[in-house]
């Protein structure tokens, strides 16, 4: 990393001005070399809430260490110090590809038969987050803000208590939090839920996340439902709302505006020869529902004549990953033969209705792919919010929008009511909806439309952003439990964490 010892210093003066944003994050888009990829919408959007308060953006350098004990690298780009740390092999295997991609993400994607529920990795995702949280703490000024990102530091907050700090500290899920029997699965249930309970505020993508999160508290017998989204646990009272995520949509649609000149875009839709497209897009995971995916489009074309006819295409569009992870790497052959049979089954010398791309696409190829397509498919079986579904609204023709069909069980429900929703498991529910998108009349796509790309405009990443850091921004400390100030002496006894005795 570059003249490490000046950009340290530089970052510690800066550290003097109080009030900084600080971001923690597993991954940190550390701007790198021109040339490579424009960040995505979340990045954006916190880049630009840091660079104009002044701030720090803290994680993992996504690097395996050398070192036994790696020191922070820390890089200054205007406002903005970005700080990561490596992680030793064995960290990463346990704390991220164990008990964060192993554990969190299928309890909380609904598939306990894809978890591992040993306690195994148990030990090493809390070791990791007091290792980070130390490191933080020697960046950190009383007056900064703390915003973490997602389920890879749950324990943050309770690590920075535990060391004495009273900063306002808020905490943003992107998946979904499942109901109370299933979230009580995970190891370390209520170590888990008691290191909720450092945070000031809670974010969630749904009502419904938030709420079973709250009936988690309760139902357990730790905390009580106090009305308009404040709990009371472990002797502090904070706040677990629904904050819906979004996407950069002025820019999105932008981008879609001018892709037509796209060479991707281009080559796509002289190979169509005019035939219509369907879309989707998804990293390869099991929770966006490929295969159901996949299936459903077959089940449409076997039942519609016009489609065969029509020689409809499905563009799936899959970047790997988390391929070290094994029911990751199963699934990416599984999905692949899949395809393979359903191609050999339907398709002709002249014909390939699907067509599934491992490549990752640009921003730019994207957005006029989402354009040219007649129907997107996000049909997820479980998602946070899915900003695919965003993505697709934001880069339509006004004139001549495509329709959105969308999984009942993607958090981007709660905003796009007006998109064709169905349930991804019923194959022939979702080939109905495939049916119905094409037989759309133009009067009521513009309206379906219309409805949520207003919704989209209004509440788009900037706008997410502002209103969490608002919220976050707001008076906690009189909702401390009586007879406590606020931060670290609100039931955090300082540097003496009191779950010791549970076994650490
Ligand atoms: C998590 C939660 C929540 C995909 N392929 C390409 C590409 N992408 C981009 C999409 C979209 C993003 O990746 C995927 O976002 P999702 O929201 O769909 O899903 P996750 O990655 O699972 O994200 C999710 C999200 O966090 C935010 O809180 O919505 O529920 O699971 O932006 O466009 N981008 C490019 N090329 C590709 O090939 N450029």
């Amino acid at each position: 990393m570059v003249q490490i010892d000046l950009l340290k210093s530089q970052a510690e003066s800066r550290a003097a001005s109080p009030g900084r944003l600080v971001v923690v994050s597993n991954r940190v888009p550390v701007p790198t070399a021109a040339g490579s990829p424009p960040p995505g919408g979340l990045a954006v959007a916190l880049s630009g809430a840091l660079e104009s308060q002044g701030g720090l953006w803290f994680g993992w350098s996504g690097k395996v260490a050398t070192d036994k004990d790696p020191e922070v690298h820390h890089q200054s780009v205007g406002n903005i110090d970005y700080a990561v740390v490596d992680l030793s092999r064995r960290d990463i295997d346990e704390y991220y590809h164990g008990f964060a991609n192993r554990v969190l993400w299928p309890v909380c994607h609904y598939r306990l038969d894809l978890a591992d529920l040993s306690r195994r990795d148990v030990n090493a995702y809390f070791r990791v987050n007091e290792q980070f949280a130390r490191r933080l703490a020697r960046l950190l000024k009383p007056d900064d803000v703390i915003w973490v990102q997602d389920y890879h530091f749950i324990p943050m907050a309770s690590f920075l208590r535990d060391l004495g700090f009273a900063n306002k500290i808020g905490f943003f899920y992107h998946i979904p939090w499942p109901p109370s029997d299933l979230a009580a699965v995970i190891p370390a249930y209520d170590r888990i839920l008691k290191s909720f309970s450092a945070y000031n505020l809670i974010g969630f993508q749904t009502p419904v996340d938030a709420e079973n999160f709250r009936a988690c508290l309760t139902r357990s017998g730790v905390g009580s439902d106090l009305g308009g989204d404040w709990v009371s646990a472990f002797g502090r009272k904070f706040r677990a709302a629904a904050f819906p995520i979004s996407i950069e949509t002025a820019t999105f649609a932008q981008d879609a505006r001018v892709a037509e000149k796209n060479v991707v875009v281009k080559r796509t839709l002289q190979s169509l020869e005019g035939h219509p497209l369907v879309i989707g897009v998804d990293r390869l995971d099991y929770s966006k529902g490929i295969r159901e995916r996949i299936d459903s489009f077959a089940t449409f074309v076997e039942k519609s004549a016009a489609a065969m006819k029509a020689r409809v295409t499905l563009l799936q569009i899959t970047p790997k990953s988390r391929s070290e992870v094994p029911e990751y790497a199963e699934m990416q052959r599984e999905v692949a033969e899949h395809v393979g049979h359903v191609n050999g089954r339907l398709g002709d010398v002249d014909w390939t209705p699907v067509r599934y791309v491992n490549k990752a696409m640009s921003r730019s190829a994207l957005a006029g792919l989402y354009r040219i397509a007649k129907v997107g498919l996000v049909t997820p079986l479980r998602d946070g919010m899915n900003l695919v579904a965003k993505e697709y609204v934001a880069a339509q023709n006004p004139d001549d929008p495509g329709v959105l069909v969308l999984s009942r069980f993607a958090g981007a429900v709660h905003e796009m009511p007006e998109a064709l929703i169905v349930n991804p498991y019923n194959l022939e529910e979702t080939a109905s909806a495939i049916q119905r998108a094409f037989e759309m009349p133009l009067r009521e796509r513009k309206e379906r439309w219309r409805a949520m790309m207003d919704t989209i405009e209004a509440n788009d990443v900037e706008n997410w952003c502002r209103v969490f850091l608002h919220e976050l921004g707001g008076r906690f400390e009189d909702r401390e439990v009586a007879g406590a100030t606020a931060g670290a002496a609100a039931g955090w006894r300082v540097g003496v964490p009191d779950w010791t005795a549970a076994g650490r």
